[in-house]
């Protein structure tokens, strides 16, 4: 009777360790420590200007954050007085997910219950919605230990809400006193870091200072010289050269498909750079080249057909391709109506009565609506009919709460693999083309921005959460965390303040210009970009593939850094 009880015992933990939510890998990886650099591992810190970089604000920065656009770069070094009080922070996760934003919030609470152990953190929930509506959890060491080097945002949610309206920002302010918070931690991308740069411009007289984090898998919060990447964008581009890398060993296997691949990265074309580094497709389309050559969407579906019918008289009837899913706001005619149907949807919803908005209307009516705005001239109409439908359709989907058009819900690699079909039956048609064109087409995004943290972003964000509590302790607010020379060790890498207004611009949103920080587009000059141009015609025709396998967490492959960012720091 016992005996089995044993077994029943034996055999419910068996299936618990089969069907539990908690695996063997995730346990392993919550044992990894991340690195600290040198200047953060004291504790005690203070800041001082770093010379050297030109750092302005426009003017309508200056006039709509006096105060804040009067901070100057500074860097974090050891020593110093600074106060270790206990503090009341709080930590907001904003916009997109990308793996590493749990250390972020371990960075930080580390730090300051080293620095005091009766300070608190604030976690708001569901992003910026939680500061405005005060949704909160106070965040725990057991919260923090669990969530450690894990991918996903999913310990207190994220959202794309915008603080834009003197009612929200009050409503902020309002939150922040009842919790008498003295400082507060924005983690987020360049919507998140404008919201962080306007709140810690109201919060200021109230005493509670305001720290942004650099956050995206697009890799496009940049500062040259200061901050080449951010945090997620290294492990995201990972997972989809895990992906991608696959992809090229299929078909060199059976040597039967071409792969059409979207790559997320709503605007600059960096994930698909460093996705190239990683695999070296056939094809790979940067969108800042196409804008710089101004190509239309005609000419981009040759540049791809011609390798295509290339490798064909080879005897290659398969390979793969890299296309950014911001590609269209790059193609000059496509971007010219994404701004002209935006500001018809601003402007529609602005004067709809209550419950109405343009998406409520047919696709029918959007259409005529669109056709009878005075900013519509026929020479659109005439754009706008000769796109297939699915771009048309696209074209008229819902911005998001920035303004932002949602790249992501477009089927861009569907669109272009059938205008690439269409033009290469003409070329059959002419004797030109005698290939096979069997496709297949991928989208991947979501599943890369909730993979689990490579080492590198599981050390820089910790990192940068250290850096934010730093920056707090030492009295600054309106500054965004960096960590600069990140090619070279951890121990090495410098923490730093980068004052958030001179990284603003303005920027065509919702029918009107609008201060918000500058997305970093991928510089045709740097050094990367032009080992790609070097290296891509070898690609395209030779079966030069790389296969990277599946992010490494241990072994001699643990510690590798995005190659873009290698290639960038060779100079
Ligand atoms: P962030 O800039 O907020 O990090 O988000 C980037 C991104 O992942 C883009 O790559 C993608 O186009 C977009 O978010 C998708 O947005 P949503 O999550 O609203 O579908």
């Amino acid at each position: 009777m016992k005996a089995r009880t044993q077994a029943a015992v034996s055999a419910e933990a068996q299936i618990e360790d089969l069907l539990g939510t908690e695996t063997r890998f995730r346990e392993e990886r919550r044992a990894y420590q991340p690195g600290l650099c040198s200047a953060l591992t004291a504790g005690r810190t203070t800041t001082r200007p770093l010379d050297g970089y030109e750092l302005d604000a426009i003017k309508v920065a200056r006039e709509q954050l006096p105060f804040v656009s009067q901070n100057r770069l500074v860097e974090i070094i050891p020593g110093g007085q600074a106060s270790h009080q206990p503090r009341r922070l709080g930590i907001v996760l904003s916009g997109g997910p990308a793996p590493g934003g749990h250390n972020v919030i371990g960075g930080v609470f580390e730090a300051m219950t080293k620095g005091h152990p009766e300070s608190r953190l604030i976690g708001f929930l569901a992003g910026p919605k939680g500061i405005i509506t005060n949704q909160h959890v106070e965040v725990t060491a057991e919260m923090v230990d669990l969530h450690k080097n894990s991918g996903g945002f999913h310990m207190l949610g994220t959202g794309r809400d915008k603080i834009d309206t003197p009612k929200k920002m009050e409503q902020c302010r309002q939150t922040c006193a009842t919790l008498q918070l003295d400082g507060l931690v924005v983690v987020g991308g360049d919507d998140s870091n404008t919201n962080a740069a306007f709140l810690a411009e109201n919060l200021r007289e109230m005493g509670t200072q305001v720290i942004g984090i650099p956050k995206t898998i697009d890799g496009d919060l940049q500062v040259p010289g200061l901050l080449q990447v951010p945090f997620g964008y290294h492990s995201a581009c990972m997972a989809f050269a895990t992906e991608i890398g696959n992809l090229n060993s299929d078909c060199k296997s059976d040597l039967k498909y071409w792969h059409f691949n979207r790559l997320m990265g709503r605007s600059a074309s960096h994930i698909a750079l460093e996705v190239a580094f990683q695999t070296h497709p056939n094809v790979i389309l940067i969108g800042e080249e196409i804008e710089e050559n101004e190509l239309t969407i005609h000419q981009v579906v040759r540049l791809i057909a011609d390798v295509v019918v290339e490798r064909a008289q080879l005897g290659k009837n398969y390979g793969t391709i890299l296309i950014p899913e911001g590609i269209l706001e790059f193609i000059h005619e496509i971007h010219v109506l994404i701004i002209k149907i935006s500001y018809i949807i601003a402007d529609y919803d602005r004067e709809a009565h209550e419950g109405e908005s343009f998406q409520q209307l047919s696709y029918e009516d959007q259409v005529q609506l669109i056709d009878n705005s005075d900013i519509w001239r026929d020479y659109d109409s005439r754009v706008f009919l000769g796109f297939p439908s699915l771009l048309q359709r696209g074209l008229m989907l819902p911005r998001d709460s920035h303004g932002n058009f949602p790249f992501a819900l477009v089927n861009t690699e569907r669109i272009l693999l059938e205008m690439v079909a269409t033009y290469l039956r003409k070329q059959r048609a002419k004797g030109i083309y005698k290939g096979i064109f069997r496709t297949q087409n991928h989208y991947y995004g979501y599943d890369g921005r909730g993979t689990f943290p490579t080492c590198f972003d599981c050390d820089y964000a910790y990192n940068l959460g250290q850096t934010a509590y730093s920056l707090l302790a030492n009295g600054a607010t309106g500054y965004m965390a960096a960590i600069k020379d990140l090619h070279r060790p951890v121990a090495e890498w410098q923490p730093l303040g980068i004052p958030l207004a001179p990284l603003m611009h303005l920027e065509e949103r919702k029918s009107r210009l609008e201060l918000v920080i500058a997305k970093q587009k991928v510089d045709l000059e740097s050094p990367a970009f032009r080992f790609l141009a070097r290296e891509r015609d070898r690609w395209a025709l030779e079966d030069h593939y790389r296969f990277p396998g599946p992010i490494q967490f241990s072994g001699p492959a643990a510690d590798a850094k995005p190659i873009s960012l290698q290639l960038n720091a060779l100079g």
